[in-house]
């Protein structure tokens, strides 16, 4: 890319037969990749002959468009003085959401992490909010994982000199601050400008570890560069239908560094997160003019389902050996839900699994991770000694307090994944969010372990909860909105009028 284009001869560019786009002061002829677009030719046609970089930004890592259209293709550098700038009008929704962002409680009245949801809901676009919060179909399992939590109780010890208690501990053989990494969200800057690495800056400062995402918005690379050296890092993979993307993917994660490899078995097709597509499809409706029969198949489909089409449903236990000889990281199986399937990871020689439901995004109805555990600890007793220094169990879904992972441990996972509530401390706050957040949980811990009467993570055991209620689904069941809103209520027998 050398030749230097004016802006107005991108503008020349703006049909489907010709469509030209500018994306970080770069010319692209993305005519023939229309169609092929994940996200559908539509939201590009909006950008035709235009900067797309802002709508391109939160939702593609920056080298997405070099690394994927052909280099002839890439037409060249638009001389920035040229491009007349697409000025966006703020609406109302956007005046009204700048106004609450301009008087969030200051950082220190956030006093726990559904503070920070609450800011989030607020401040955030209602398409980064519609993604970020929805979960699949009826969003009975997202419920379901604070709910668990809440079906465990504690059997504390007391009389036990509590004067210092310590909660760091090591996780997959890397220091940790707490018994908690941060887990993998993808699409960071729809959330803030800086996506993930307000959280790798947080991670860094307060000794916590992060779990890469495959599809954050920020590059891998960018967040590797901002990690401090020896810092810790974790990667999420979402395995592609071209081994040989991921092969070279995952070896140059590990040649940078990163210390084990999260491979997400539970997500061979994404869920339908019906909040999200609708909000797709509400944008849609309202948006450009689109030619006729055109080919778009994938307008109503949510962010997620539309850039989520290299993922391989094929993925097999076949693979993993695969996977053993491709990197000596770690390998952890991200989603597991059954002992059956625990065995087999532990048989396929991985380092272990997380226990997860996908934040309740993938298979509605599906148990919590947490209610999961008991019966696949029971299982893996088995199989040897227990707790077993090669096999490490995770959990996450629903944690938002340091006692629902006190629970978490005290039945039997070795640390605990949160990922939407760090989501949200960035999203409404930036890196400092994220610094408030492990602070709080700090202080929860501190608190929650000398009243548990457990000094260090280790003595957080068994007989520390009762979790005879767990197995129990009835009570806490969402409000049935069919019933609710569509169903007429069944009559009563009528007086006579008359
Ligand atoms: O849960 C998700 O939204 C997710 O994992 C995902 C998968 C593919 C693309 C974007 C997000």
């Amino acid at each position: 890319m050398s030749s230097l284009v004016s802006g107005q001869v991108v503008a020349e560019h703006a049909s489907r037969d010709s469509c030209w786009i500018i994306v970080h002061n770069k010319v692209y002829d993305v005519t023939d990749f229309l169609d092929e677009h994940p996200g559908g030719s539509k939201i590009i046609l909006r950008y035709a002959g235009k900067d797309a970089t802002e709508a391109y930004e939160p939702i593609h890592p920056p080298d997405a468009i070099q690394n994927n259209l052909p280099i002839e293709k890439h037409i060249g550098s638009v001389d920035p003085n040229t491009v007349a700038k697409v000025v966006k009008q703020a609406t109302e929704e956007d005046k009204r959401r700048q106004a609450l962002m301009d008087a969030r409680p200051p950082l220190d009245e956030i006093l726990n992490l559904h503070d920070f949801e609450a800011v989030a809901k607020a401040v955030l676009p209602a398409k980064a909010w519609a993604y970020y919060s929805s979960a699949s179909d009826d969003e009975i399992t997202i419920r379901e994982n604070r709910a668990a939590f809440q079906r465990i109780w504690f059997r504390p010890r007391v009389l036990r000199d509590v004067t210092s208690v310590d909660w760091s501990m090591t996780i997959l053989g890397c220091k940790s601050s707490l018994p908690i990494y941060i887990s993998a969200t993808a699409l960071g800057k729809l959330g803030h400008p800086d996506g993930e690495l307000n959280l790798t800056r947080a991670a860094a400062k307060h000794g916590v570890i992060q779990m890469i995402p495959t599809l954050a918005s920020c590059s891998f690379d960018e967040i590797v560069d901002a990690a401090q050296p020896g810092q810790p890092l974790f990667l999420q993979l979402y395995v592609n239908r071209d081994r040989e993307i991921t092969k070279k993917y995952v070896q140059h994660a590990e040649k940078r560094g990163v210390k084990a490899l999260f491979i997400t078995v539970d997500a061979p097709q994404l869920g339908r997160r019906e909040k999200d597509m609708r909000m797709k499809f509400v944008d849609d409706g309202a948006g450009a003019k689109v030619q006729e029969g055109q080919k778009d198949v994938k307008k109503d489909q949510g962010v997620a389902r539309a850039i989520s089409s290299f993922i391989d449903p094929s993925l097999s236990w076949k693979d993993i050996p695969w996977f053993r000889s491709i990197t000596n990281m770690h390998i952890i199986l991200k989603g597991v839900a059954t002992p059956e399937d625990a065995i087999l990871a532990y048989e396929a020689g991985c380092q272990g699994i997380v226990l997860s439901n996908h934040g309740g995004r993938q298979l509605d109805t599906s148990r919590s991770g947490v209610e999961n555990l008991i019966d696949i600890v029971a299982a893996l007793k088995t199989k040897g000694p227990w707790p077993n220094p090669n096999f490490s169990i995770f959990v996450d879904g629903g944690v938002r307090r340091a006692s629902d992972v006190l629970k978490a441990i005290a039945l039997g996972a070795s640390a605990v994944g949160v990922g939407r509530g760090f989501l949200y401390a960035f999203s409404s706050y930036g890196q400092e969010g994220v610094e408030r957040a492990i602070q709080i949980l700090r202080d929860e811990f501190e608190m929650n372990m000398r009243l548990l009467g457990a000094r260090t993570i280790s003595e957080v055991v068994p007989e520390m909860v009762d979790a005879s209620a767990l197995r129990s689904h009835a009570g806490l069941t969402p409000p049935d909105n069919l019933y609710n809103t569509i169903y007429q209520p069944l009559g009563l027998a009528s007086f006579k009028t008359k």
